[in-house]
């Protein structure tokens, strides 16, 4: 068997690899040449644990090959971006043009499988019409479905194979030889059913941890009504078994939870309303902690203030700044003309602000270390080692050790506590 992977980014790279390591063999596709070079000389241009050692085994075994332009192939899985427009509707250009690229690679009895998370009906409304192309008939000599990813950044390699998967036909025959396919190396269960049942299952999933953040979030503004810690009440409401309440935290991020709720939104309209105001309420989360940051500097009477902002990926151990809070919250901060410096060990470059490359440098003329992601280096930095113009420190993520700072002579704050 052979497979054709289309989008060579944070999903699709994996699952090649992944195939690549079971003994199949796989051609990996991208319009984008830094992609292709991480194949073709074991570079990579994005972190994921494990990726680097399941890259080179796949290449040096000879399973695992790229270029700018598909190959014939038994199987095609597209892994491309879909994500929002300016004006929040989705963009489903890379699907279509990816979808264009394999239509004259299709042959007679090949599977075309759809990974990326895309509104519900894309299979049928923008993958179809162009699959016809090729002069197969559809479902009958050339099979279709959606098998949308479900992994977290981060743990991929482990979700890809313990996770269940869900896998969409656009008919039965379809369902059932992508469920083969998968069964190379899941080990969760496969259950199948039809395309846009998969497609909203998906959408969904992501946009009930939206919807629950939302929620976290608003209940971490109401503590300052009341001598209250947030992620205290919630840890023991969540000691309830029918209950799982989310974290609030400085917004919400990444290229899923903060744009899939909007394929809902542009779906539904009215009939989207909780969805569409959890969406605005994380959406505000970065103003919010940029006023509370100004809050707590107009507290301790200092002006023409300088911040240190830790983290800019959108979320913790990872090097993703895709929709990340930090870069919102950073505008936010200078709209209020506050000077900003950064530091995040897992980002190299960014267009937004100064970044120092330690946190030395960026604290030793800060006067309030902004924690907003939960990287492991933060949570292991020895306080005590740290020096800033002004002791003091915000934590939007309840990721640092409170006694250890404030035995370090740091004044602490925490979102969503107003015990502090
Ligand atoms: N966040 C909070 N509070 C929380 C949890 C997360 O503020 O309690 C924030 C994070 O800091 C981050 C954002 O939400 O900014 C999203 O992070 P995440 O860890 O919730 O999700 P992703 O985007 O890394 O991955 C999600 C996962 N979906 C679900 O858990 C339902 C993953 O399984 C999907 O495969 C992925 O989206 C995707 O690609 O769709």
């Amino acid at each position: 068997k052979k497979i054709c992977v289309v989008g060579l980014g944070y999903i699709g790279l994996p699952t090649a690899v992944m195939f690549a390591n079971h003994g199949v063999k796989v051609h990996g596709v991208d319009v984008n040449p830094a992609a292709v070079r991480s194949i073709q000389e074991k570079q990579l241009h994005i972190e994921e644990n494990g990726l680097q050692e399941r890259l080179n085994k796949a290449v040096d075994e000879g399973f695992l090959t790229a270029s700018t332009t598909p190959e014939e192939a038994d199987v095609f899985i597209v892994a491309v971006p879909s994500p929002i427009n300016p004006d929040k509707t989705a963009n489903l250009e890379y699907v279509r043009e990816a979808t264009k690229a394999i239509v004259p690679y299709v042959r007679k009895g090949n599977l075309v499988i759809l990974e990326s998370t895309v509104p519900p009906k894309t299979v049928e409304r923008i993958m179809i019409p162009e699959l016809i192309k090729s002069d197969l008939e559809i479902g009958v000599d050339l099979f279709v479905s959606h098998s949308p990813e479900r992994v977290i950044p981060g743990r991929i390699f482990d979700e890809l194979v313990n996770n269940d998967r869900i896998v969409g036909g656009i008919n039965k025959k379809s369902a059932e030889m992508t469920k083969e396919l998968y069964e190379t190396f899941v080990k969760g269960t496969i259950h199948l059913t039809d395309a846009t049942t998969a497609e909203l299952v998906k959408v969904m999933e992501n946009t009930y941890r939206d919807v629950n953040i939302a929620f976290a979030n608003e209940l971490a503004k109401m503590a300052d009504l009341l001598d209250v810690n947030i992620w205290e009440a919630i840890k023991f409401a969540n000691y309830h078994p029918r209950v799982n309440v989310h974290f609030p935290g400085p917004g919400v991020g990444g290229h899923c939870i903060a744009v899939d709720p909007w394929f809902l939104v542009e779906l539904g309209g009215e009939k989207a309303q909780i969805v569409h105001m959890s969406r605005n309420t994380n959406d505000n989360m970065p103003a919010f902690t940029a006023q509370k940051t100004q809050a707590i500097l107009n507290q301790n009477k200092i002006a023409g203030a300088k911040v240190a902002v830790l983290g800019l990926a959108f979320k913790g151990n990872v090097d993703d700044m895709r929709e990340s809070p930090s870069t919102e919250v950073i505008y936010e901060l200078q709209k209020l003309g506050l000077d900003v410096v950064s530091y995040d060990p897992h980002i190299k470059e960014n267009k937004h602000v100064t970044q120092t490359q330690s946190l030395e440098e960026a604290t030793k003329e800060a006067d309030i270390l902004l924690f907003l992601t939960d990287h492991n280096e933060f949570k292991e930095y020895n306080p005590l080692s740290i020096s800033a113009r002004n002791k003091i420190v915000f934590d939007t993520k309840n990721c640092l050790n409170r006694e250890a700072w404030q035995e370090a002579g740091f004044q602490y704050h925490l979102l969503g506590d107003s015990k502090n």
